[in-house]
């Protein structure tokens, strides 16, 4: 009897076990990323790749080069391989609709990560897990305000068009530059995202303008078009960071040299070790389905030369 017990708990123990390790082993996520245009993309790519590996999941990757297709088709390919969830990290807000039915046809959670999707239905995805680009825009926008007494031409190197940090940054912005009568935007482009954008911005900038004394201050959507900026300045025998007051977003590692150096002045940090806020909610969900908030929101914080010497 009691051995009988003994052992019997033996194997059910045994076999709990080999359940918790298989169900474990057996989550299969497809994560479309939108490709590798600057920094901190790759940082994320390479954070969420070594967190799959610690959770113990069967991670798919796709990288859509910056393409939508793509991302659709990688989508598509998801659904077909019936994987366990979808992260989608999307280039550009719009044109999700469809694909995304075809997956809750399936049976197939999706949650967005950083970027944000404009979808009808908002039961086409389970949550997003993100920073808050309208923040970051009004983190960027009160630090110039206060950098420059309210007395501010601004240049602005928007991010890529369509894509919902270059919307909320840009919103979040001009939300704070507007109770200053004397700051505004007198020129704004898409760098794209790219260091290359951003310098090719800037150059044809500095070329097409008389008077670059009127100039306070640049806002880059992200670090690297700053980074292309402030070379394309320097290369006109400009002082950014001295001469022009020079914020952005990311807080990438050569963001921080430049602002150690002074060639920059603050960036908001957009934190690419997210894997460890992602996963754990996706394997949740699939444990227990519960609903969640749309929005699941990782923070923002602001930093100049003074913290990132620290
Ligand atoms: O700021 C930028 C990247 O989607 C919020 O995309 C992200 C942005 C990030 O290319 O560097």
């Amino acid at each position: 009897m009691i051995l009988n017990k003994l052992l019997g708990g033996a194997v059910v123990g045994a076999a709990l076990l080999l359940a918790g390790s298989t169900s474990a082993m057996a989550v299969t996520i497809g994560f479309s990323q939108v490709g590798d245009e600057g920094d901190w993309r790759p940082a994320w790519t390479k954070d969420m790749q070594d967190e799959a590996k610690k959770e113990g999941i069967d991670l798919k990757f796709a990288d859509a080069q910056g393409k939508e297709e793509e991302q659709l088709k990688a989508i598509r390919a998801f659904i077909a391989q019936k994987v366990d969830a979808i992260i989608l990290a999307p280039v550009v807000v719009t044109g999700w609709d469809k694909v995304l039915e075809e997956a809750k046809a399936a049976g197939i959670p999706v949650f967005t990560a950083d970027r944000d999707v404009d979808v009808k239905d908002k039961s086409l995805f389970v949550t997003r897990i993100s920073a808050d680009f309208n923040l970051e825009g009004k983190l960027a926008g009160a630090w110039l305000a206060q950098a420059s007494k309210g007395t501010c031409n601004i240049v602005e190197l928007q991010g890529t068009t369509g894509a919902a940090p270059a919307i909320e940054r840009k919103k979040g912005f001009e939300a704070v530059i507007s109770q200053f009568p004397a700051m505004k935007i007198v020129k704004t482009q898409s760098g794209d995202f790219t260091t290359e954008g951003g310098k090719k911005v800037m150059e044809a900038f500095i070329k097409s303008t008389d008077n670059l004394k009127d100039i306070c201050g640049v806002f880059a959507h992200n670090d690297n078009m700053q980074l292309g900026a402030i070379q394309a300045m320097k290369e006109a025998g400009l002082k950014p960071g001295v001469d022009f007051k020079m914020v952005s977003v990311d807080y990438v590692p050569a963001m921080k040299d430049t602002l150690a150096k002074g060639d920059a002045n603050a960036s908001v940090e957009l934190r690419s070790a997210i894997g460890k806020y992602i996963y754990p909610v996706v394997l949740q969900y699939l444990k227990d389905k519960k609903e969640l908030p749309k929005w699941i929101v990782i923070p923002s914080d602001l930093h100049t030369a003074a913290t990132a010497q620290n």
